[in-house]
């Protein structure tokens, strides 16, 4: 069994102007692609060639010896959840037991945005920040580079992409204004309400 690329939710176009057709086609076909590509590469003919994607990351979370491999499987991982929390025409607001327990647990959807945005600038370098749930509870966090959540016994419910590459062609250096973009006109929150 190999890992594959997932199809994206929606076309390339779909998400423009706040995130182009260029950047999806370097950020999905070549980024997405290429942590694919590695990941099989390392894994072919070992132990973990047959594993699911989830096991080959808990497996080798935390491990010096393989961190190459973590990195990858993460990032796939990390990039195939990232796609889905966005959709064209989100940024709308969350609904349900999602937005009550927004409401309840961070001050409401203003105090979320306030959060994600300081997480997403506040990590330096590479790496992501979530909306997670950690022992039951809603909290904002952030990972650098290939970490993600499931290594820290969390259940990852909206992530934003903060590596240079999600943004640089569309932003440069402005991350602040991606993360504006992303907040206000990407969010695909039944995703998020989903993974609750
Ligand atoms: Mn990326």
């Amino acid at each position: 069994m190999t890992i594959e690329l997932p199809a994206l939710p929606y076309a390339k176009n779909a998400l423009e102007p706040h995130i182009s057709e260029r950047t999806l086609d370097f950020h999905y076909g070549k980024h997405h692609q290429t942590y694919v590509a590695k990941l099989n590469e390392a894994i072919a003919d070992t132990p973990l060639e047959n594993k699911s994607l989830e096991d080959i990351i808990s497996q080798t979370a935390g491990d010096e010896n393989r961190i190459g491999v973590f990195n990858n499987a993460a990032q796939i991982w990390n990039h195939t959840f990232y796609w889905n929390c966005m959709k064209p025409g989100g940024g709308d607001a969350p609904s349900g037991e999602l937005a009550a327990r927004i409401d309840a647990e961070i001050g409401g959807v203003t105090s979320l945005n306030e959060a994600l945005k300081a997480a997403a600038l506040g990590r330096f370098g590479s790496g992501w920040a979530w909306l997670v749930e950690d022992q039951g509870k809603l909290a904002i966090t952030s990972t650098g580079n290939a970490d993600l959540p499931m290594a820290h016994g969390q259940k990852a419910l909206l992530t934003i992409d903060v590596w240079e590459h999600a943004y640089y062609l569309d932003y440069q250096n402005r991350r602040p204004d991606y993360v504006d973009a992303f907040l206000t006109h990407l969010i695909n929150w039944e995703f998020v309400a989903k993974n609750l």
